[in-house]
């Protein structure tokens, strides 16, 4: 095999360890980070992408469905939350989420990705009326839902256990859970940015009972806010220590920081060069994570599309309508058609291959959407 070409020479040790298939430790982490080898960085994780999957890049056709935006939590990076008596604080009732699905019933959707704030106006039969009238209504979609923090939050809402809430969700529908929650996981970071959300011991726990319930989830990365690289390079290996552990994240995704209309509103939007090295970063820390998702609604098309040759495999999804990011000023499509997200992928000389939940491949000849 040709060596990766290689501008900072001070990464030749970590681009040997790479070849030989050895894990790369925090030290290596931060070397990664430091340097200003883009491509070599890149060409690294693109190696590792490249030999898992060959030509393939994944999406899925989903639908998002947040179903409130009221939460007790009000991180401050967050746009999108609102008091209960906020004039633009919304809950939907159970029909109306069934009229959201049903609306979009005649599109071939896969899964459903749905998240929602910390109300405590819903009760715990809420959730389980969602996933049965889901399965009602969609059966062939599989229900991706509920964050760490929203499992923590349920947990108290049913006085269960953790793995009695999650296998009751699982009993009325619930077949994976989305990441997001644990932002960066760092004490400093949560106290400053969001103390009333579950901290990173817990958000551990939580997921660790999920994965013994024998669900799997993703885990994501909030960057580019107050964060330290270290403290990045933690997160990851934190994360990869649980996978070691259970074995039960399927994908990760780095998930860059959108400050418009937050109380960080300051802090200047992630650079391309930022956001690709993160992701290369993740591919080659994360070695036993599957996935790397390029998030589209995050870093835009184009770059996500540029991000399939740094270590992602995965573009995420046609989505349609999306509202976390979107209300935090984000200028990205708030929905791709399948055909555009063959069109990105194929235009990049890699094959599309549109999965489902759990990355079989469901690529159907008829592409009418
Ligand atoms: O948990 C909140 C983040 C997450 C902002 O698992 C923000 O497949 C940027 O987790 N700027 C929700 N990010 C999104 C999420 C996700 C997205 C796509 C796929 C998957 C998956 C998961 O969004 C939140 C929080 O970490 N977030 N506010 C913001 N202003
Ligand atoms: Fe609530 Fe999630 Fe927004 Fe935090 S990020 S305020 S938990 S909706």
């Amino acid at each position: 095999m040709k060596p990766i070409p290689l501008r900072d020479k001070t990464l030749l040790p970590i681009a040997e360890k790479v070849e030989a298939g050895q894990r790369l430790d925090a030290d290596d982490g931060m070397a990664l980070y430091r340097s200003r080898d883009l491509i070599g960085i890149g060409g690294m994780a693109n190696r590792i992408r490249r030999q898992t999957y060959g030509d393939k890049a994944f999406f899925v056709y989903n639908q998002h469905i947040n179903y409130t935006n009221v939460c007790s939590n009000m991180c401050s990076f967050c746009a999108y939350a609102e008091e209960e008596k906020s004039d633009k604080a919304y809950t939907w009732s159970i029909d109306q989420i069934r009229r959201r699905i049903v609306e979009r019933i005649d599109e071939p959707i896969r899964e459903l990705h749905i998240v929602g704030g910390l109300n405590r106006n819903l009760p715990f039969s809420y959730f389980t009326d969602m996933l049965t009238m889901i399965r009602e209504v969609r059966p062939q979609a599989a229900v991706k839902a509920f964050t760490a923090v929203e499992i923590d939050y349920l947990a108290t809402l049913s006085g269960k256990t953790l793995e009695e809430t999650v296998l009751t969700l699982k009993d009325a529908g619930l077949m994976l859970m989305p990441g997001g929650g644990a932002e960066v996981m760092s004490d400093r970071v949560h106290d400053a940015l969001f103390p009333k959300k579950i901290g990173k011991d817990r958000w551990l726990e939580v997921t660790e009972a999920v994965h013994r319930t024998g669900l799997k989830t993703n885990a994501t990365m909030l960057y580019g806010h107050i964060e330290t690289l270290e403290e990045r390079v933690g997160h990851l290996l934190t994360l990869r220590d649980l996978q070691d552990r259970t074995g039960g994240f399927s994908a990760f995704i780095p998930l860059a920081f959108h400050s418009a209309n937050t109380k960080l509103s300051h802090i200047p939007s992630t650079t391309a060069f930022d956001d690709l090295k993160t992701i290369a970063i993740a591919r080659l820390l994360l070695d036993n994570i599957p996935h790397i998702k390029a998030y589209w609604v995050m870093i835009g098309e184009k770059l996500a599309q540029t991000a399939l040759f740094f270590g992602a495999d995965d573009l995420d999804g046609t989505i349609i309508e999306e509202r976390i990011t979107h209300t935090a000023g984000a200028t990205s499509a708030k929905g791709l058609t399948r055909n555009t997200m063959e069109h990105m992928i194929r235009s990049a000389g890699l094959v599309p291959v549109e999965r489902d939940s759990f990355y079989n491949d469901v690529t159907r000849p008829d592409k009418e959407a």
